[in-house]
């Protein structure tokens, strides 16, 4: 008989999906959405509706191996788990006692968003052991830093109430392919009357079935909400009563927007400066309105104040007073966790080190890897991520990741780039295969899932693997020994009043639980921000808008004359999927515009080179009007040992970071591209 179970959706998405898994003698045969979950509704998007293919995929790594091969050549043999965690102890108790425990770089990302398995007794060992801290800036953090400066918290308007509005723009935001289940509720507002808006440089699905796409030259967002708020000041379209209870800094704002005029802000922008004009108006008059932002609008220099500047927007037009109504980027820091317990960083003080070890920017890893000095990076642990494939300045990543003196250890699913630079490679398990606990940043459920299948072979999850790593190398800390059970329960235990009423009890049983909110949730309609008084914060400083310098008007255009942009491709999930031959079609191509193409005697179906100085990428050119001229967009992120040269599309960005939160800065890079023979 047919068994099902649960579990939850752990891929890098806001929407943490409940699924149900079909089980039959051991082995998953169907993967579905779970229906009773209120905002994923029983459908999954269109890589995950395939995921079983994946758990049971030929390349699947199944058993602890050893490089035997040069680096980056993938030449590995099989090794027993006893002999790795021997090795593996024995190394980084050296590098240590030579180098000092900072010389020890974990480096990680959100490959699973699972709480335990990739923020819990990973952080604890690494802690504990006095390693350097990584600084988790590859996505996010920019805007992160740009939304607490004005909000003061990462939460927003739920994605059920989205309904309510009447004007939803998506703001640097592919809800169709990065965020499938907002798209039911906005249908509805639709239905209802709304008018839903894309702002975006390129055209995806979502802008093609908008009602209207705004093309907006990448890194110019900044100036569009200056521009946004010199009409609504100009027109006194703004919410006095709500600013005066609620917020600080109008007045600065105010004069400040006074010089973004219609005008200027097209230069900038693209977009006509009767559009900047009417767009204001018909922001600031329809309500309730909601800006879905997401990250696309942040992986420039300009990013963090862009996202500042952009959530001031519905402070002063007062749209959080209403119910479908503000601004949602994420709704992370809701679940009030209590994540200190689990990550430990306390334990650092134990650790040889005796001190808080430095930090280290993972979107500048080339650089650490081939630069950092006193101590330099003797070795890497890299699990839930592949920074082969996904950092910037990937040609140094490559350098770096090659030294012959760097011992690194890769824990992985399958063996992409970076398992190929490994000299340990251990095999992991799926989130189908482990107990984990999830948030999510795109709904306000918090979610359990225990294992539905079985590990295959040899595969260990990150926890157990942790653990036997702390054993072995003599490490007697209890709490590198705690239980999955023992870690949910501390999370849940900060006494935030969100969380309660919810138990381990209550999830085991109920799967996912929504979180103890306010009904309706109106997070800031009186105020409620992170400001003195729970004011919003207005001030200006750091806000005047100047273009990047790897833009068409920056300070280094010169011989590189069209901006590159590599958004999420829609049947992948970053390099996850990067071993699907199919995905070639998507993540392989290059569109560009007809002039742009024409200049350039290039037909649709060409092979053409992408270049600047840091390096050459091949591709094929789709020619559409997906994007305004001048600019090419690559969905990202194919596998660079995929191509004949091993040259990513990261080998053409540079690892310059964005001004607030430190993020890196994906969609600001200048090229040519050519039309090259085969
Ligand atoms: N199918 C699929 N889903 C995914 C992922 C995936 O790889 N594939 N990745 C996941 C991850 S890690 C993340 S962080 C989220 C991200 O989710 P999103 O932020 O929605 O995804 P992006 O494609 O990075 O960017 C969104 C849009 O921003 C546009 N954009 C680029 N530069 C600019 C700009 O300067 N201004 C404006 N206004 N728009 C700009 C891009 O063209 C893109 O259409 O998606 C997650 N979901
Ligand atoms: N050019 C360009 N580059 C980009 C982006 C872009 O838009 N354009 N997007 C950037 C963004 S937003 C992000 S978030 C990063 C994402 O970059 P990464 O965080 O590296 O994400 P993935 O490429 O999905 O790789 C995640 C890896 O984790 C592994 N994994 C999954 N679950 C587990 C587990 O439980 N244990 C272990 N040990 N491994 C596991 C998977 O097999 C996979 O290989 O890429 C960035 N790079
Ligand atoms: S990737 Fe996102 S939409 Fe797809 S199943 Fe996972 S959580 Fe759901
Ligand atoms: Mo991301």
């Amino acid at each position: 008989m047919p068994e099902l179970r649960h579990s939850v959706c752990a891929l890098d998405c806001p929407d943490a999906c409940g699924l149900l898994v079909q089980v039959e003698d051991g082995r998953g045969t169907k993967l579905r959405g779970n229906p009773a979950h209120p905002v994923t509704r029983g459908f999954l998007c269109a890589k995950v509706t395939k995921y079983l293919d994946r758990e049971y995929a030929p390349g699947r790594l199944l058993y602890p191996q050893k490089r035997v091969g040069a680096k980056g050549e993938g030449k590995f043999t099989r090794i027993s788990w006893d002999e790795v965690l021997d090795t593996i102890a024995e190394r980084l108790q050296r590098v240590a006692q030579e180098w000092g425990p900072e010389a020890v770089l974990p480096y990680s990302y959100a490959g699973s968003m699972g709480l335990l398995n990739a923020n819990g007794m990973d952080r604890r060992f690494f802690h504990r052991i006095g390693a350097s801290r990584l600084d988790r800036t590859i996505c996010a953090s920019a805007g992160s830093a740009g939304l607490m400066a004005t909000q003061g918290f990462r939460m927003g308007v739920a994605p059920e109430d989205f309904v309510h509005s009447r004007l939803i723009i998506a703001w640097g935001a592919n809800v169709l392919t990065t965020n499938v289940h907002l798209w039911p509720f906005i249908v509805e507002a639709r239905r209802a009357g709304a008018k839903f808006i894309v702002i975006d440089p390129h055209r995806n699905r979502t802008a093609a079935a908008a009602d209207e796409h705004l093309f907006i030259h990448p890194g110019s967002d900044k100036a569009l909400a200056l521009g946004l708020l010199h009409v609504i000041f100009r027109d006194g379209l703004e919410d006095a009563d709500y600013l005066s209870r609620y917020a600080t800094g109008a007045d600065e704002l105010r004069e400040l927007a006074g010089e973004y005029t219609p005008e200027r802000v097209a230069e900038w922008t693209g977009i006509p400066a009767e559009r900047v004009e009417t767009l204001a108006r018909e922001y600031a008059n329809t309500r309730p309105a909601v800006i879905r932002l997401n990250y696309g609008v942040q992986r420039n220099p300009n990013g963090g104040t862009a996202v500042q500047t952009i959530a001031m927007l519905p402070v002063v037009t007062g749209a959080w007073r209403e119910r479908g109504g503000g601004m949602q980027l994420s709704t992370s820091q809701a679940f009030g966790l209590d994540r200190a317990s689990l990550e430990m960083p306390g334990l650092q003080k134990k650790s040889a080190l005796g001190r808080e070890a430095r930090i280290v920017n993972m979107s500048q890893l080339g650089h650490a890897l081939t630069e950092l000095d006193s101590p330099p990076v003797k070795a890497m642990v890299v699990y839930c991520s592949n920074p082969a494939a996904v950092a910037p300045d990937q040609g140094r990543v490559q350098k770096g990741m090659a030294r012959e003196d760097l011992f690194t250890v890769v824990l992985e699913q399958f063996q992409n780039d970076t398992a190929d630079y490994a000299d340990i490679l251990l095999p992991s398990t799926t989130f189908l295969e482990h107990t984990d606990l999830y948030t999510a940043y795109g709904h306000y459920y918090l979610q359990l899932a225990r294992p539905a299948l079985p590990a295959p072979g040899e595969c260990k999850s990150n926890v157990e693997v942790f653990k036997l790593l702390a054993r072995r190398m003599g490490l007697d800390d209890s709490c590198l020994y705690e239980s999955e059970d023992e870690m949910i329960r501390t999370l849940l235990g900060s006494g935030h009043p969100y969380l309660a009423g919810i138990t381990l009890e209550r999830l085991e049983e109920e799967h996912h639980v929504r979180l103890t909110l306010p009904d309706p949730f109106l997070p800031f309609a009186e105020g409620g921000f992170g400001g003195p008084e729970g004011r919003a914060q207005l001030g200006t400083a750091g806000l005047a808008y100047v273009p990047p310098p790897e833009s068409r008007l920056g300070a280094e255009r010169s011989v590189y004359p069209l901006e590159l942009i590599s958004p999420k491709a829609h049947d992948a999930m970053n390099s996850t999927f990067g071993y699907q031959d199919g995905l070639d079609a998507e993540t392989a191509v290059a569109w560009l515009h007809a002039e742009d193409a024409a200049a350039r005697g290039i037909g649709n179906g060409d092979a053409v080179r992408l270049f600047n100085d840091r390096g050459e990428v091949r591709a094929t050119a789709a020619v559409d009007a997906k994007t305004a001229p001048g600019v090419v967009a690559v969905p990202a992120v194919r596998w660079p040992r995929r191509s004949a040269n091993r040259a990513g599309l990261n080998t053409l960005i540079s690892d310059r970071l964005t001004d607030l939160g430190g993020g890196a800065t994906f969609y600001s890079c200048l090229i040519q591209v050519e039309r090259c023979a085969d």
